[in-house]
C-alpha cells in the first residue's frame, strides 16, 4: 500500500498544527514533499508513516542529488539514491565521473520509504555546503 506524504508534512519547530498547510507546489502545478533551494532541502526533515512515497522536486536553478546514507540506514531499509544506483559509493562516483544522479531545475524524483526508522541522506556536490536532510519514518 503506498499512501502520499504530502498530508504528513512537517512543519519546521513553532507552527506545529499547521501539519499540512505547508504543502509546498511546484511550478508545474503538481504538490510535491521536499523542495530544493541552492543549498538546502526544505523542509530538513520529513515524518511519514510506513509505505509512504516521499517526492521531492527541484524548484530551485542548480542540479542536486538524493543520495541515502547507506550505513545510516534503518535495518531491512532500501538504499536509495537518484540515479538509481544500488550504493552510495556507486552514487558518489557516478556524480564525480560524469555528473550521474544529477536532479536539474523542474525535475523530480521519489522514494517509497517501508521501513520504520531514520533516513539521512544528502547532495553528492552540495554535502560539504550542509545540504543534508532526513525522512523519519513512523507507525
Ligand atoms: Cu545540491
Amino acid at each position: 500500500m503506498r499512501r502520499r506524504a504530502l498530508l504528513a508534512t512537517l512543519g519546521t519547530v513553532g507552527t506545529a498544527g499547521m501539519t499540512g498547510c505547508l504543502m509546498a507546489i511546484s511550478d508545474a502545478g503538481e504538490p510535491y514533499d521536499i523542495g530544493m533551494s541552492a543549498n538546502a532541502f526544505e523542509p530538513y526533515r520529513l515524518e511519514v508513516s510506513p509505505g509512504t512515497e516521499v517526492v521531492w522536486s527541484n524548484d530551485g536553478s542548480r542540479a542536486h542529488t538524493v543520495t541515502a546514507y547507506e550505513g545510516a540506514l534503518p535495518d531491512g531499509a532500501t538504499f536509495f539514491a537518484t540515479g538509481d544506483y544500488e550504493t552510495e559509493t556507486e552514487a558518489r562516483e557516478a556524480w564525480h565521473d560524469h555528473r550521474g544522479g544529477n536532479i536539474y531545475a523542474g525535475e523530480r524524483y521519489s522514494h517509497v520509504f517501508e521501513e520504520p526508522g531514520r533516513y539521512p541522506y544528502f547532495c553528492v556536490p552540495h554535502e560539504p555546503g550542509g545540504m543534508l536532510g532526513e525522512i523519519l519514518v513512523r507507525n
